[in-house]
């Protein structure tokens, strides 16, 4: 039997995504702006990037043409699975069959390891029709290497030298961005002419800046997970006797929480920027959860829908600091640590590193939490999406309310709590109709500035919340989103992340409503994506984009 799609898959096969108005024509040109800068460590920045370092900022326009040649261009899917990439990579092969029919595209297999090693293969009309609007990456498979060695960036150099390879188009976060600036800054050093140019992908939300307006996948994500937990809230209030504590991906910022709060309306939803900027403790955040319990318990309802951002301990006071030590102390080793026999001996080398207070902190976590954030990924994060923080809570929680029942308080209270964790589920969902909009159009503007020859550049498309006549592309220069940050200890330069904004509509929205959200049974059913109906029902930007741009 072959390959059997769904009557959905299908029709959506034949969806044919929109573009900005001036990608679509023949005739496509480049309008220069201003040259840039960071907005900090300029210096320091600018001593590491010297030939890439200010470039202007540009916009694609109509007409006016760049050349017609017929280019080899590679394109790598890096880090976590975010709705659309495979429409990225259509929008690069139709960009570059439109403006040569010669033009040929090579996909690296699994992630950035695939340009050190060379493994790739080439990506044919015919392979990528069967990927259109599919959700995904697995046309290449993606992977978290760094390309950061000294002879991984020689390796990159002779492949490209071989293949003679005009451009590389990297579809990655923050991080892999940041190792697009520092390939192109490589390259440009060494003489090679192959061009390298980012797509900002993650389903996080937390690359977003004043040119770029999201990073694709975070659309889709935020809405299968909101489906999901509108589903929760309708079982809450049917069952009447769960709590059910939804931890929710997104490493570091909580926008995927936030946007899915602003959908769903749960009892509660904690913000991890808001702990941080208030430097709420994890009692606190217990004691909080506790009181609206109690308060919803006496007004009969002993159910409710907690939402928890993936990202939350890094935020929260006691843990930040304990984290960043751990960080310091593994910087320095790291490998002695994991070659000790087993976890007690982890334990006690750790208890004499840390300070006092964070050695207690530590100690009072699960052994599993505690040997979660003894890992860091290639790029230095701690694996977040390993550490359970809705178990913690539901744990801490029960505790604490035991403890007030043991002495006649809470009465009315019967917590019965179900935990959930909303990463991976939405993570390779059929991207919706604007992730397959923007991805494409990405892909296609991508493909363009390879055409101007432009290197060390971020492909964007802004003006998103109007119709995608009046979408405009362009690409932001990668040194100019960069700053300095610790990371294993050592300061590096990376792509600065877009935290939860507390003052911006998103976050105020939410705060003005969560009071009343907590107690009544006020919750949004979103259901599932649509693609096919009215405009307002398949169409509709993130609430957290709408309000951005209000
Ligand atoms: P990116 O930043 O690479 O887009 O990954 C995002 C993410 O989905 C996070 O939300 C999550 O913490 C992490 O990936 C999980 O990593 P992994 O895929 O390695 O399990």
């Amino acid at each position: 039997m072959g390959l059997q799609i769904s009557p959905l898959q299908q029709a959506r096969a034949g969806y044919r995504p929109n573009l900005p108005k001036a990608l679509r024509g023949g005739s496509i040109g480049v309008a220069f702006g201003a040259p840039t800068e960071p907005a900090s460590d300029r210096e320091e920045i600018r001593r590491l990037f010297p030939n890439t370092y200010g470039q202007p900022a540009v916009t694609l326009v109509a007409g006016d043409g760049l050349q017609a040649a017929p280019l080899k261009v590679g394109v790598v899917l890096s880090g976590g699975q975010a709705p659309g990439g495979h429409n990225v990579i259509a929008g690069v092969l139709d960009a570059l069959k439109a403006a040569h029919p010669e033009s040929r595209l090579f996909g690296f297999l699994k992630g950035p390891a695939g340009i050190i090693k060379g493994k790739g293969r080439e990506l044919t009309p015919e392979l990528v029709d069967a990927y259109r609007n599919t959700g995904g990456f697995d046309m290449i498979m993606s992977g978290r290497d760094k390309i950061e060695k000294p002879e991984e960036l020689a390796a990159c150099k002779k492949h490209f030298a071989e293949m003679g390879l005009d451009g590389l188009v990297i579809i990655g976060g923050d991080d892999s961005n940041t190792n697009a600036a520092v390939l192109a800054e490589y390259l440009k050093t060494e003489g090679c002419p192959t061009c390298v140019v980012g797509v900002p992908k993650t389903i996080d939300g937390d690359m977003k800046n004043e040119q770029i307006e999201a990073s694709f996948g975070f659309d889709t994500a935020a809405k299968t997970y909101s489906e999901l937990i509108g589903n929760i809230a309708r079982d809450a209030t049917s069952a009447v006797k769960y709590w059910h504590f939804v931890r929710l991906m997104g490493r570091a910022a909580s926008h995927v929480t936030l946007e899915c709060a602003l959908q769903t309306h749960p009892n509660i939803a904690l913000i991890s920027e808001e702990a941080q900027a208030r430097g709420t403790t994890l009692e606190q955040i217990v004691n909080y959860i506790v009181e609206v319990v109690v308060r919803r318990a006496e007004a009969g309802r002993n159910y409710g829908v907690v939402l928890v951002p993936e990202g939350l301990v890094e935020f929260i006071s006691d843990f930040r600091v304990l984290i960043d030590e751990v960080s310091a102390i593994l910087g320095a080793d790291e490998r002695y640590i994991h070659g000790l026999p087993d976890h007690s001996e982890r334990l006690q080398y750790l208890n004499t590193r840390l300070t006092a207070e964070s050695a207690r902190v530590y100690g009072t976590l699960p052994r599993d939490i505690q040997e979660v954030l003894l890992r860091r990924d290639s790029h230095g994060n701690v694996p977040l999406s390993q550490v359970e923080t809705e178990r913690l809570l539901i744990d801490l929680v029960s505790d604490r309310i035991r403890l007030l029942q043991s002495r006649g308080q809470a009465e009315a209270v019967k917590f019965s709590a179900l935990s959930h964790f909303f990463g991976y589920e939405g993570r390779c969902a059929a991207p919706s109709n604007f992730d397959a909009d923007y991805t494409y159009s990405l892909g296609f503007a991508a493909a363009q500035l390879v055409r101007a020859r432009l290197t060390g550049y971020t492909a964007n498309v802004r003006n998103m919340t109007k119709p995608a006549d009046e979408w405009v592309a362009g690409g932001t220069p990668v040194t100019m989103m960069l700053n300095l940050e610790r990371r294993k200890g050592v300061l590096t330069p990376v792509i600065k992340k877009a935290l939860v904004d507390l003052g911006g509509r998103p976050f105020t929205e939410f705060a003005e409503r969560r009071d009343r959200w907590a107690i009544g049974d006020e919750y949004v059913f979103p259901g599932p994506i649509q693609y096919f109906g009215p405009s307002e029902v398949c169409d509709a930007p993130s609430i957290t984009l709408a309000l951005e741009k209000a």
